[in-house]
Protein backbone atom coordinates (compact mmCIF):
# COMPACT_ATOMS: atom_id res chain seq x y z
CA UNK A 1 0.00 0.00 0.00
CA UNK A 2 1.68 2.97 -0.77
CA UNK A 3 2.74 5.14 2.06
CA UNK A 4 0.23 8.22 3.08
CA UNK A 5 2.79 11.00 3.34
CA UNK A 6 2.65 14.76 3.85
CA UNK A 7 -0.92 15.05 4.26
CA UNK A 8 -1.97 12.96 7.28
CA UNK A 9 -4.79 13.92 9.16
CA UNK A 10 -4.53 17.21 8.25
CA UNK A 11 -7.25 18.90 10.36
CA UNK A 12 -9.47 15.69 9.37
CA UNK A 13 -12.10 15.15 11.46
CA UNK A 14 -10.92 11.24 13.49
CA UNK A 15 -13.75 11.08 14.46
CA UNK A 16 -12.18 10.41 18.17
CA UNK A 17 -12.88 12.72 21.45
CA UNK A 18 -11.58 13.57 24.18
CA UNK A 19 -14.19 11.79 26.92
CA UNK A 20 -11.35 8.65 27.60
CA UNK A 21 -8.37 11.31 28.46
CA UNK A 22 -7.54 11.21 31.68
CA UNK A 23 -7.18 14.39 33.82
CA UNK A 24 -3.81 15.40 35.48
CA UNK A 25 -3.50 18.01 37.96
CA UNK A 26 -0.49 19.55 37.19
CA UNK A 27 1.74 21.67 40.40
CA UNK A 28 4.76 23.92 38.52
CA UNK A 29 7.71 24.94 40.96
CA UNK A 30 8.64 28.76 38.80
CA UNK A 31 7.49 30.15 36.10
CA UNK A 32 10.17 31.58 34.51
CA UNK A 33 11.98 30.40 30.99
CA UNK A 34 11.31 26.57 31.66
CA UNK A 35 8.08 27.50 33.21
CA UNK A 36 6.74 29.49 30.41
CA UNK A 37 8.21 26.33 28.07
CA UNK A 38 6.37 23.60 29.76
CA UNK A 39 3.13 25.27 30.21
CA UNK A 40 2.83 25.91 26.40
CA UNK A 41 3.27 22.42 26.25
CA UNK A 42 0.78 21.57 28.57
CA UNK A 43 -1.64 24.00 26.82
CA UNK A 44 -1.25 22.77 23.24
CA UNK A 45 -0.73 18.37 23.99
CA UNK A 46 -4.75 18.28 24.14
CA UNK A 47 -5.67 19.74 20.86
CA UNK A 48 -2.27 18.81 19.17
CA UNK A 49 -2.46 14.69 20.59
CA UNK A 50 -5.64 14.08 19.55
CA UNK A 51 -7.55 12.57 21.06
CA UNK A 52 -5.33 12.87 24.36
CA UNK A 53 -4.94 10.18 26.10
CA UNK A 54 -4.23 12.57 29.14
CA UNK A 55 -5.24 16.12 29.56
CA UNK A 56 -3.26 18.66 32.06
CA UNK A 57 -5.09 20.68 34.78
CA UNK A 58 -3.15 23.74 35.08
CA UNK A 59 -4.03 23.58 39.21
CA UNK A 60 -1.38 25.41 40.80
CA UNK A 61 1.84 27.32 39.95
CA UNK A 62 4.16 28.80 42.59
CA UNK A 63 7.02 31.32 43.38
CA UNK A 64 9.18 33.31 45.62
CA UNK A 65 7.64 36.36 44.44
CA UNK A 66 3.88 36.83 45.01
CA UNK A 67 3.54 39.69 42.16
CA UNK A 68 5.48 37.80 40.13
CA UNK A 69 3.63 33.88 40.54
CA UNK A 70 0.22 35.89 40.64
CA UNK A 71 0.74 37.44 37.57
CA UNK A 72 1.83 34.04 35.79
CA UNK A 73 -0.90 31.87 37.04
CA UNK A 74 -3.39 34.40 35.33
CA UNK A 75 -0.84 34.81 32.20
CA UNK A 76 -0.81 30.78 31.94
CA UNK A 77 -4.25 29.59 33.33
CA UNK A 78 -3.29 27.81 36.41
CA UNK A 79 -6.14 28.06 38.85
CA UNK A 80 -4.22 29.41 41.66
CA UNK A 81 -0.96 29.88 42.95
CA UNK A 82 1.25 30.08 46.13
CA UNK A 83 4.97 31.24 47.48
CA UNK A 84 4.94 28.13 49.31
CA UNK A 85 6.26 24.46 47.54
CA UNK A 86 5.45 22.87 50.12
CA UNK A 87 1.40 23.21 49.66
CA UNK A 88 2.43 22.75 46.58
CA UNK A 89 3.15 19.71 46.53
CA UNK A 90 0.49 18.34 49.04
CA UNK A 91 -2.39 19.72 47.12
CA UNK A 92 -5.09 16.90 46.76
CA UNK A 93 -5.92 18.12 42.90
CA UNK A 94 -2.06 18.39 42.22
CA UNK A 95 -1.15 14.80 40.37
CA UNK A 96 2.06 15.68 38.97
CA UNK A 97 4.96 18.10 40.42
CA UNK A 98 7.09 20.18 37.31
CA UNK A 99 10.03 21.43 39.02
CA UNK A 100 11.38 23.92 36.42
CA UNK A 101 12.99 25.75 39.75
CA UNK A 102 16.73 26.38 40.06
CA UNK A 103 19.21 23.69 40.70
CA UNK A 104 19.12 24.46 44.43
CA UNK A 105 15.25 23.93 44.84
CA UNK A 106 15.24 20.55 43.09
CA UNK A 107 15.64 17.49 45.41
CA UNK A 108 13.68 19.07 48.39
CA UNK A 109 10.24 19.90 47.24
CA UNK A 110 10.95 16.54 44.55
CA UNK A 111 11.29 14.15 47.12
CA UNK A 112 8.80 16.02 49.40
CA UNK A 113 5.95 15.49 46.05
CA UNK A 114 7.36 11.52 45.96
CA UNK A 115 6.52 11.35 49.28
CA UNK A 116 2.93 12.69 49.19
CA UNK A 117 2.73 10.54 46.17
CA UNK A 118 2.75 12.94 43.03
CA UNK A 119 4.66 11.68 39.53
CA UNK A 120 7.78 13.93 39.76
CA UNK A 121 9.55 15.80 36.08
CA UNK A 122 12.21 17.98 37.31
CA UNK A 123 14.41 20.39 34.39
CA UNK A 124 17.98 19.14 34.18
CA UNK A 125 20.15 18.80 35.76
CA UNK A 126 18.59 16.93 38.03
CA UNK A 127 20.84 18.33 40.74
CA UNK A 128 23.83 20.13 41.88
CA UNK A 129 25.95 17.00 42.54
CA UNK A 130 25.49 13.06 42.45
CA UNK A 131 24.78 12.89 45.74
CA UNK A 132 21.12 15.05 45.67
CA UNK A 133 20.84 13.47 42.67
CA UNK A 134 20.99 9.61 44.46
CA UNK A 135 18.80 10.91 47.13
CA UNK A 136 15.84 11.87 44.35
CA UNK A 137 16.26 8.57 42.52
CA UNK A 138 15.61 6.55 45.74
CA UNK A 139 12.84 8.67 46.66
CA UNK A 140 10.77 8.50 43.16
CA UNK A 141 12.02 4.59 43.60
CA UNK A 142 10.46 4.60 47.21
CA UNK A 143 7.39 5.69 46.40
CA UNK A 144 6.90 4.30 43.18
CA UNK A 145 5.69 7.32 41.33
CA UNK A 146 6.81 8.23 37.66
CA UNK A 147 9.94 10.49 37.27
CA UNK A 148 11.24 11.97 34.23
CA UNK A 149 14.53 14.60 33.92
CA UNK A 150 14.11 17.05 31.13
CA UNK A 151 16.64 16.05 28.77
CA UNK A 152 14.17 17.33 26.21
CA UNK A 153 16.79 17.13 22.98
CA UNK A 154 16.39 13.27 23.20
CA UNK A 155 12.38 14.62 21.87
CA UNK A 156 14.22 16.29 18.82
CA UNK A 157 12.75 14.38 15.34
CA UNK A 158 16.26 14.52 14.32
CA UNK A 159 17.90 13.35 17.16
CA UNK A 160 15.23 10.17 18.06
CA UNK A 161 16.10 9.32 14.38
CA UNK A 162 19.83 9.05 15.08
CA UNK A 163 18.83 6.76 18.02
CA UNK A 164 16.62 4.70 16.13
CA UNK A 165 19.54 4.57 13.27
CA UNK A 166 22.26 3.57 15.97
CA UNK A 167 20.09 0.67 17.64
CA UNK A 168 19.46 -0.55 14.34
CA UNK A 169 23.20 -0.45 13.57
CA UNK A 170 23.08 1.64 10.53
CA UNK A 171 26.28 3.47 11.48
CA UNK A 172 28.39 -0.34 12.52
CA UNK A 173 30.79 -0.15 14.98
CA UNK A 174 31.11 3.28 16.58
CA UNK A 175 34.67 4.69 17.07
CA UNK A 176 33.41 8.44 17.79
CA UNK A 177 31.15 10.56 20.22
CA UNK A 178 32.08 13.88 19.57
CA UNK A 179 29.79 17.21 21.25
CA UNK A 180 30.21 20.47 21.68
CA UNK A 181 27.74 22.92 23.75
CA UNK A 182 28.20 26.89 22.88
CA UNK A 183 27.02 29.79 24.16
CA UNK A 184 28.21 33.23 24.80
CA UNK A 185 25.25 34.71 27.06
CA UNK A 186 27.53 35.34 30.18
CA UNK A 187 30.58 37.09 28.10
CA UNK A 188 29.84 40.92 29.62
CA UNK A 189 30.69 41.24 33.17
CA UNK A 190 26.76 41.88 33.09
CA UNK A 191 24.45 40.22 33.43
CA UNK A 192 24.68 40.53 36.96
CA UNK A 193 25.78 37.45 38.87
CA UNK A 194 22.95 35.06 38.41
CA UNK A 195 21.48 31.92 40.23
CA UNK A 196 24.02 29.84 37.24
CA UNK A 197 26.48 31.56 38.07
CA UNK A 198 26.45 30.34 41.73
CA UNK A 199 28.04 26.95 42.70
CA UNK A 200 25.34 27.26 46.20
CA UNK A 201 22.05 27.46 43.49
CA UNK A 202 23.61 25.96 40.19
CA UNK A 203 26.02 23.38 42.02
CA UNK A 204 28.35 23.82 38.74
CA UNK A 205 28.64 26.07 35.61
CA UNK A 206 28.87 24.98 31.96
CA UNK A 207 29.09 21.35 33.32
CA UNK A 208 25.66 20.64 34.75
CA UNK A 209 24.04 23.32 32.59
CA UNK A 210 25.02 22.47 29.03
CA UNK A 211 27.22 19.45 29.61
CA UNK A 212 24.45 17.65 31.05
CA UNK A 213 22.33 18.02 27.90
CA UNK A 214 25.52 16.41 26.29
CA UNK A 215 26.48 13.59 28.58
CA UNK A 216 22.46 12.80 28.12
CA UNK A 217 22.88 12.39 24.91
CA UNK A 218 26.14 10.25 24.59
CA UNK A 219 24.46 7.74 26.89
CA UNK A 220 21.52 7.84 25.03
CA UNK A 221 23.18 7.40 21.64
CA UNK A 222 26.25 5.84 22.15
CA UNK A 223 26.18 3.98 25.65
CA UNK A 224 27.74 4.44 29.35
CA UNK A 225 30.87 6.49 29.85
CA UNK A 226 33.81 4.13 31.12
CA UNK A 227 36.46 7.11 32.01
CA UNK A 228 36.42 10.98 31.53
CA UNK A 229 39.39 13.36 31.60
CA UNK A 230 38.46 16.76 31.73
CA UNK A 231 39.44 20.49 32.45
CA UNK A 232 37.64 23.82 33.24
CA UNK A 233 38.36 27.28 33.23
CA UNK A 234 36.18 30.56 35.14
CA UNK A 235 37.18 33.30 32.61
CA UNK A 236 35.59 36.50 34.58
CA UNK A 237 36.58 35.41 38.24
CA UNK A 238 34.56 38.24 39.66
CA UNK A 239 31.24 39.71 38.68
CA UNK A 240 28.78 42.69 40.15
CA UNK A 241 26.38 41.37 42.64
CA UNK A 242 22.56 41.03 41.72
CA UNK A 243 22.15 44.28 43.83
CA UNK A 244 24.51 46.31 42.00
CA UNK A 245 25.99 46.88 45.65
CA UNK A 246 29.39 45.19 45.17
CA UNK A 247 31.10 42.30 43.49
CA UNK A 248 30.44 38.76 44.11
CA UNK A 249 33.12 35.71 43.17
CA UNK A 250 32.12 33.40 40.40
CA UNK A 251 32.72 30.00 41.90
CA UNK A 252 31.72 28.09 39.04
CA UNK A 253 33.40 26.93 35.93
CA UNK A 254 32.70 29.34 32.53
CA UNK A 255 33.46 26.14 30.52
CA UNK A 256 34.69 22.71 30.16
CA UNK A 257 36.76 20.28 27.96
CA UNK A 258 36.89 16.44 28.26
CA UNK A 259 38.09 13.16 26.84
CA UNK A 260 35.61 10.67 27.35
CA UNK A 261 36.45 6.52 26.96
CA UNK A 262 33.00 4.62 26.62
CA UNK A 263 32.46 1.07 27.80
CA UNK A 264 31.93 -0.25 24.22
CA UNK A 265 35.12 0.76 22.99
CA UNK A 266 34.35 4.03 21.71
CA UNK A 267 36.47 7.52 22.23
CA UNK A 268 35.03 11.19 22.59
CA UNK A 269 35.28 14.58 23.19
CA UNK A 270 32.36 16.62 25.50
CA UNK A 271 32.70 19.99 25.55
CA UNK A 272 30.61 23.42 26.94
CA UNK A 273 31.26 26.64 27.11
CA UNK A 274 29.11 29.97 27.17
CA UNK A 275 32.33 32.26 25.99
CA UNK A 276 31.82 31.34 22.42
CA UNK A 277 30.84 34.53 20.94
CA UNK A 278 27.93 34.31 18.35
CA UNK A 279 27.52 30.81 19.24
CA UNK A 280 23.19 31.61 20.53
CA UNK A 281 22.76 28.02 21.42
CA UNK A 282 24.82 26.01 19.80
CA UNK A 283 24.97 22.68 20.61
CA UNK A 284 25.96 19.82 17.94
CA UNK A 285 27.24 16.21 18.08
CA UNK A 286 28.96 14.00 15.33
CA UNK A 287 29.01 10.55 15.75
CA UNK A 288 31.66 8.23 13.25
CA UNK A 289 30.81 4.50 12.79
CA UNK A 290 32.32 1.68 10.53
CA UNK A 291 29.47 2.39 8.22
CA UNK A 292 29.05 5.83 8.05
CA UNK A 293 28.19 9.21 10.00
CA UNK A 294 25.76 11.21 11.12
CA UNK A 295 26.02 15.10 12.57
CA UNK A 296 23.55 17.58 14.03
CA UNK A 297 23.47 21.16 14.88
CA UNK A 298 20.56 21.88 17.26
CA UNK A 299 20.20 25.50 16.04
CA UNK A 300 18.75 23.85 12.76
CA UNK A 301 17.25 21.04 14.17
CA UNK A 302 15.19 19.43 11.53
CA UNK A 303 18.31 18.39 9.74
CA UNK A 304 20.60 15.55 10.01
CA UNK A 305 23.57 15.17 8.15
CA UNK A 306 24.43 12.00 7.31
CA UNK A 307 26.87 9.82 5.58
CA UNK A 308 26.79 6.06 4.76
CA UNK A 309 30.12 4.14 3.05
CA UNK A 310 28.45 1.82 0.84
CA UNK A 311 27.23 4.87 -1.55
CA UNK A 312 27.48 3.46 -4.70
CA UNK A 313 28.41 6.84 -6.87
CA UNK A 314 31.64 7.73 -5.99
CA UNK A 315 30.66 11.94 -6.30
CA UNK A 316 28.74 11.57 -3.95
CA UNK A 317 31.31 9.97 -1.03
CA UNK A 318 30.27 13.08 1.33
CA UNK A 319 27.74 14.23 3.99
CA UNK A 320 23.77 14.84 2.99
CA UNK A 321 22.09 16.54 4.65
CA UNK A 322 17.92 15.25 5.64
CA UNK A 323 15.06 16.75 6.89
CA UNK A 324 13.33 14.67 9.49
CA UNK A 325 9.94 15.27 8.83
CA UNK A 326 8.29 12.32 7.25
CA UNK A 327 4.56 11.95 8.71
CA UNK A 328 5.77 8.19 9.84
CA UNK A 329 8.12 9.95 12.05
CA UNK A 330 6.92 9.39 15.52
CA UNK A 331 6.71 12.61 16.33
CA UNK A 332 6.05 14.34 13.44
CA UNK A 333 3.05 12.82 12.38
CA UNK A 334 0.54 14.70 14.54
CA UNK A 335 2.36 17.80 13.15
CA UNK A 336 2.59 19.12 9.70
CA UNK A 337 3.02 17.85 6.38
CA UNK A 338 6.27 16.73 5.83
CA UNK A 339 8.85 19.78 5.15
CA UNK A 340 7.11 22.35 7.54
CA UNK A 341 9.36 22.54 9.69
CA UNK A 342 9.03 22.33 13.81
CA UNK A 343 11.50 24.32 16.32
CA UNK A 344 13.17 24.11 19.73
CA UNK A 345 9.49 24.61 21.45
CA UNK A 346 8.74 21.04 20.23
CA UNK A 347 11.02 19.09 21.63
CA UNK A 348 9.22 19.76 25.39
CA UNK A 349 5.49 18.88 23.67
CA UNK A 350 6.70 15.70 22.80
CA UNK A 351 8.68 15.04 25.82
CA UNK A 352 6.13 16.25 28.18
CA UNK A 353 3.74 14.15 26.10
CA UNK A 354 5.70 11.41 26.86
CA UNK A 355 5.65 11.51 30.52
CA UNK A 356 1.55 12.26 30.73
CA UNK A 357 0.78 9.35 28.22
CA UNK A 358 3.54 7.02 30.54
CA UNK A 359 1.16 7.95 33.52
CA UNK A 360 -2.13 7.86 31.98
CA UNK A 361 -1.36 4.39 30.44
CA UNK A 362 0.82 3.25 33.22
CA UNK A 363 3.39 3.02 30.59
CA UNK A 364 7.67 2.85 31.27
CA UNK A 365 8.85 6.68 30.84
CA UNK A 366 12.48 4.43 29.09
CA UNK A 367 14.07 3.79 27.05
CA UNK A 368 13.03 7.37 25.18
CA UNK A 369 12.78 9.78 27.82
CA UNK A 370 15.43 10.45 30.57
CA UNK A 371 14.35 9.39 34.00
CA UNK A 372 15.78 10.32 37.70
CA UNK A 373 18.24 7.55 37.07
CA UNK A 374 19.45 9.32 33.86
CA UNK A 375 19.30 12.47 35.72
CA UNK A 376 21.39 10.92 38.07
CA UNK A 377 24.07 8.99 36.07
CA UNK A 378 24.37 12.26 34.27
CA UNK A 379 25.64 13.88 37.68
CA UNK A 380 28.39 11.62 38.51
CA UNK A 381 29.26 12.28 35.50
CA UNK A 382 29.24 16.24 35.67
CA UNK A 383 31.11 15.62 39.42
CA UNK A 384 33.96 13.07 37.68
CA UNK A 385 34.60 16.31 35.12
CA UNK A 386 35.37 18.42 37.80
CA UNK A 387 37.21 16.13 40.47
CA UNK A 388 39.08 15.77 37.05
CA UNK A 389 39.69 19.25 36.57
CA UNK A 390 40.56 19.39 40.46
CA UNK A 391 42.64 16.45 40.33
CA UNK A 392 44.36 16.49 37.02
CA UNK A 393 43.42 12.61 36.93
CA UNK A 394 41.43 10.65 35.05
CA UNK A 395 38.41 9.30 36.23
CA UNK A 396 36.46 5.84 36.47
CA UNK A 397 32.78 6.11 36.56
CA UNK A 398 31.06 4.08 38.25
CA UNK A 399 26.94 4.64 39.84
CA UNK A 400 25.77 3.42 43.40
C1 LIG B 1 20.97 28.19 29.56
O1 LIG B 1 22.22 27.73 29.42
C2 LIG B 1 19.95 27.23 28.93
O2 LIG B 1 18.69 27.78 29.18
C3 LIG B 1 20.01 25.84 29.56
O3 LIG B 1 19.76 25.90 30.95
C4 LIG B 1 18.98 24.95 28.87
O4 LIG B 1 19.02 23.64 29.38
C5 LIG B 1 19.27 24.91 27.37
O5 LIG B 1 18.29 24.12 26.72
C6 LIG B 1 19.28 26.32 26.79
O6 LIG B 1 20.21 27.14 27.54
Amino acid sequence: MAKEVGFVNQGKATGGDASNAKEIGIGLLGYAFMGKAHTNAFKKIPYIYWPPAAIPKLVSVCGSHEDGVREAAARYGYDHYTTDWRKLVTDPEVDVFDNVGPNNLHAEPCIAAAKAGKHVLCEKPLARNAREAKSMWDAVREASVKHMCGFSYRFVPAIRLAKEMLDAGELGEIYHFRASYQQEWVMDVNPAHVWRLSKETSGSGAVGDLGSHIIDLARFLVGEVETISGTTRTFIPERPSADGKGTVKVDVDDAFEAVVRFKNGAVGTLEASRFCAGRKNHMTFEINGSKGSIAFNLEKLNSLQVYFREEQNPQLHGFREVLVTESDHPFYSVWWPHGHILGWEHAHIHEINHFLNAIAMNESVEPYGATFEDGYKAAVICDAILVSAETHTEQQIAYE
